[in-house]
């Protein structure tokens, strides 16, 4: 008796283990909450909405022609223009610069997404052609750029960024922002978009192994990305949404090198592959660059994906997969904050500022990269036989 208890108990041990396991799936944001550490800060941070975003695009566009460019990449399904933005010297002329994506509000509730990338597209508006500037009044110059590191151990953090490097990152690399790919989303502050008759979980509908959820409905997570009106609801077909086909159109023909989408929350960032824990053969690059990227953050890069990722069963349909697979893009997600939208403008202010770090080494990293095709490579002969899987 007393061994069938044990039994039992390893047994309803393992199965609440594997149901965690299973509960962490991957391009689901963690459920970290934790509390501002500032009651004191009375003033709530704001956010963007569209109608600011646009104007600030708008006047930033108009302010700096030589360096930014903005274009109307496809029309949401509540008629809101889905807006691109590119950076570069010349930014009129493809120059045959390396191409550097960064995406926000695929999710629309995930407002941090699109606040990185409006800071940066200002970041770099306001420092261009700048001579170097002592900004912090401190007698020293350029001595704590922007790397979230304190580099002059004062107590700030990259108070006194480096303007040659802002200057070069914009004459070296053709910077492509779409800051609010969801706009729709961002105004219902949901993370489906709009469509009818049932929104969309846009991160769901992007190209890549559609066939698997045929094949392996349960491990796809059929029950919550294929009928309308689930959470995660994937659409009717590859790119059926409008807002979709705007990130396709807008990068299809580019030579982007690599690719931030970003999220909220849980401060990590994955790469592909997102269905399976397969590695890809560029798994060095995809670290390397992780490792500097968190370097700067202090995120958990996520790469002992085997324990959370199946070999089959993760995530079909993200942006990721398919900038990966169809232009062997180096594409990141990057889940930003410890809540979904903090409201403390301190923590914000840092944010912003730090992932501009981000943004700027990602842009000076695509300078290095050569890129080859993506192709699969096998670990084990027992891989390799069920190769036809091409997982
Ligand atoms: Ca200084
Ligand atoms: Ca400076
Ligand atoms: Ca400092
Ligand atoms: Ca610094
Ligand atoms: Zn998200």
């Amino acid at each position: 008796m007393e061994k069938i208890k044990k039994h039992l108990s390893i047994l309803i041990t393992s199965l609440f283990l594997l149901l965690l396991l299973s509960n962490t799936s991957i391009g689901m944001e963690k459920n970290i909450e934790m509390p501002q550490k500032d009651p004191s800060n009375l003033l709530l941070y704001e956010y963007y909405n569209y109608d600011n975003m646009t104007k600030d695009l708008q006047i930033y566009a108009q302010e700096n022609p030589d360096i930014m460019k903005l274009e109307a990449l496809g029309e949401t399904y509540q008629g809101r223009t889905i807006w691109g933005v590119i950076i570069s010297d010349n930014a009129d002329i493809n120059e045959n610069e390396a191409g550097v994506l960064l995406m926000g509000a695929h999710h629309g509730n995930e407002k941090p997404s699109f606040e990185v990338c409006m800071y940066f597209i200002k970041f770099l508006c306001d420092n261009y052609g700048l001579s170097d500037t002592d900004n912090d009044n401190d007698g020293d110059i350029n001595e704590d750029p922007v790397d979230g590191i304190d580099n002059d151990n004062d107590g700030l953090i990259d108070e006194d960024p480096d303007e040659k490097r802002i200057t070069d990152v914009v004459d070296t690399t053709q910077i492509f922002i779409i800051p609010m790919v969801n706009p729709d989303g961002v105004e219902a502050n949901t993370r489906i978009n709009c469509a009818e008759p049932a929104g969309v979980d846009l991160n769901r509908n992007y190209p890549y192994k559609w066939e698997y959820y045929d094949y392996f409905p349960a491990l796809y997570g059929d029950r919550w990305t294929g009928s309308p009106g689930t959470w995660n609801y994937r659409g009717e077909n590859p790119f059926s949404e409008k807002e979709t086909q705007a990130v396709r159109d807008f990068v299809i023909d580019q030579d982007i090198k690599i690719s931030l989408s970003y999220h909220s929350y849980g401060e990590f960032i994955i790469y592909p592959w997102m269905h399976s824990s397969a590695k890809t053969p560029h798994e060095e690059f995809f670290i390397s660059i992780g490792e500097g990227i968190v370097a700067i953050n202090d995120y958990d890069l996520e790469t002992g994906r085997n324990y959370f990722i199946p070999r089959l069963g993760g995530t079909i349909g993200t942006s990721e997969n398919w900038l990966y697979s169809e232009k062997g893009i180096l594409s990141y997600t990057v889940e930003l904050c410890r809540t979904r939208a903090p409201s403390n403008p301190r923590v914000m202010e840092e944010l912003c500022l730090t992932h501009a770090g981000v943004n700027l080494y990602v842009c000076e990293r695509a300078q290095t990269i050569v890129k080859k095709n993506p192709t699969n490579t096998y670990n084990n002969l027992f891989e390799k036989m069920f190769s036809f899987l091409k997982i």
